[in-house]
């Protein structure tokens, strides 16, 4: 008899009970190169070859690389003034446009060798690449498609030699966390002296599903940027912006007039908004530069984007769910302008400074339901985003109510989705407590990584009520609430 009930009460405590299980997967995942990419949120672009020193957005692939000399180049400096802008990591323009290779490649002499740059000795990838390491920033390259100097652009020869360059790429300079492939492709050029226009099939011409192949075996960690697919799509844009509805999943469609020439690949007509219930998780990058060019003008110094336009974009792409890539425009010294580096640095810390308390760390909180002990309403303030709230399985609407002792001034309402078990939140509400009665302050659709609700006034109360609904049982991984900061 004693060993009956123990054996039962091994039971009772080894078997949790059905509520406390997860709860099951919804719709399209999030791999795990992409969840460490969705923790990236802001991430640089660097745009720096002999077209900086020709003044020009896109170098013809002529340029002698003798003008190539920035004289105080320091990747140190660069890479800090980045950090102090809050950027997690840098994609640096391994290759433009213009063909010239930022090291020391043998897969084309047009390359840093030929240039004054450490007198033919550099290699400037992998000076960003360790001042990056240095500094804790993550580290990834864009190697152009299109190469306006290759004599072989347009023929096969060209394709195996730009493969090469990425397999050096990728086995020279540790883990990267991007691969970035733009999508201009093909039209006149240099091509080795014969000044010509090479048109390119884009469908078929680079046959990314074997090149993408390369990057998958020797970087399994990289998330591939393309217009075209494959973990991180383009939103559409090259504004900073991220529509309003914002899906992380996504059913490419084929674009009008193309044939789906690789089953694999992701022909698509642009949707910022993502699919709702889309067959993939390929979420959007939101990229624009600082100042008016990617590239370094002395006459747009006055076009540098202002910390608070940049904060507007941050809400508009990191508080949609997407990442904002911000491109960065070295000068002809080698070095960010001084109001390119003040700028980001009052941009980061006015993110830093607004998101540094959450509110909700000294409220009362209330949820309308929870899936048990494990799935608690304590996980979404824990700071933990591998930690969530969930709602039992019936349960598609719930809402928290959060008090505090005394009145509070908020601007901003942050949520965010436990997105490992896939995106399902599709409305929000916002209410607070108002001469005894809720009252309906703001509602926001989608919230997948993450969700900034920017509240358009300064709530002030002491009670507030945040509801969400999904067509299935909901998660949150965290939640917060946020005064804005006075500059
Ligand atoms: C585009 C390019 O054509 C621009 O020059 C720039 O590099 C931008 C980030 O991507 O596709």
């Amino acid at each position: 008899m004693k060993n009956i009930c123990t054996a039962f009460l091994i039971l009772m405590v080894s078997l949790p009970t059905v509520a406390q299980v997860a709860p099951a997967p919804f719709g399209a995942l999030p791999s795990a190169r992409q969840l460490k990419w969705h923790e990236t949120e802001v991430y640089g672009l660097i745009h720096f070859t002999p077209t900086t020193f020709e003044n020009k957005e896109w170098g013809y692939g002529d340029a002698n690389p003798g003008i190539f000399n920035p004289t105080d180049f320091n990747a140190d400096s660069i890479v800090h003034a980045m950090k102090a802008g809050g950027l997690n990591g840098l994609v640096l323009v391994a290759k433009h446009h213009d063909g010239f290779a930022l090291w020391p490649t043998a897969t084309t002499p047009y390359n840093i060798s030929q240039s004054p740059f450490r007198n033919g000795k550099g290699d400037m990838v992998k000076e960003f690449e360790q001042a990056c390491r240095k500094a804790g920033l993550k580290f990834g390259v864009y190697c152009s498609p299109w190469d306006r100097n290759h004599p072989g652009y347009g023929t096969y020869e060209y394709v195996k030699a730009y493969r090469e360059q990425l397999r050096e790429l990728y086995t020279r300079y540790g883990e990267l966390f991007m691969s970035w492939h733009d999508g201009a492709n093909g039209g006149d050029g240099y091509y080795g002296g014969t000044r010509t226009t090479r048109t390119i099939d884009r469908n078929t011409y680079y046959a990314w599903d074997t090149t993408w192949q390369i990057t998958r075996s020797l970087q399994p960690m990289a998330n591939l940027f393309s217009d075209i697919g494959w973990d991180v799509r383009w939103v559409g844009n090259e504004s900073g912006f991220a529509d309003e509805h914002s899906w992380a999943t996504f059913t490419p469609t084929p674009a009008s007039g193309e044939s789906k020439a690789f089953p694999g690949n992701l022909q698509h007509e642009y949707n910022p908004m993502g699919t709702k219930g889309g067959a993939n998780w390929v979420p959007a990058e939101c990229d624009v530069p600082l100042r008016k060019g990617w590239f370094w003008h002395p006459e747009q110094s006055n076009q540098v984007k202002t910390p608070q336009q940049l904060f507007q974009l941050y809400l508009k792409s990191v508080g949609r769910g997407a990442a904002l890539d911000l491109g960065l425009a070295p000068n002809t010294q080698g070095r960010l302008s001084p109001e390119d580096v003040e700028s980001l640095k009052t941009f980061g810390a006015i993110v830093n400074q607004t998101f540094e308390f959450n509110l909700l760390n000294k409220a009362a909180v209330r949820a309308s339901n929870s899936r048990g002990k494990e799935y608690a309403a304590s996980k979404i303030s824990d700071d933990d985003v591998y930690t969530y709230w969930a709602s039992e399985d019936a349960v598609k609407d719930a809402s928290f109510e959060f008090e505090w002792v005394s009145e509070q001034s908020i601007d901003f309402i942050r949520l965010r989705e436990y997105i490992p078990l896939g995106q399902r939140i599709e409305r929000v509400k916002v209410e607070e407590w108002v001469d005894g009665q809720w009252k309906p302050v703001a509602t926001a659709s989608t919230v997948g990584a993450c969700r900034i609700i920017a509240l358009g006034k300064t709530v002030i109360s002491k009670k507030i009520r945040i509801s969400i609904h999904a067509p299935v049982c909901l998660t949150l991984s965290e939640l917060g609430c946020y005064s804005k900061i006075k500059l």
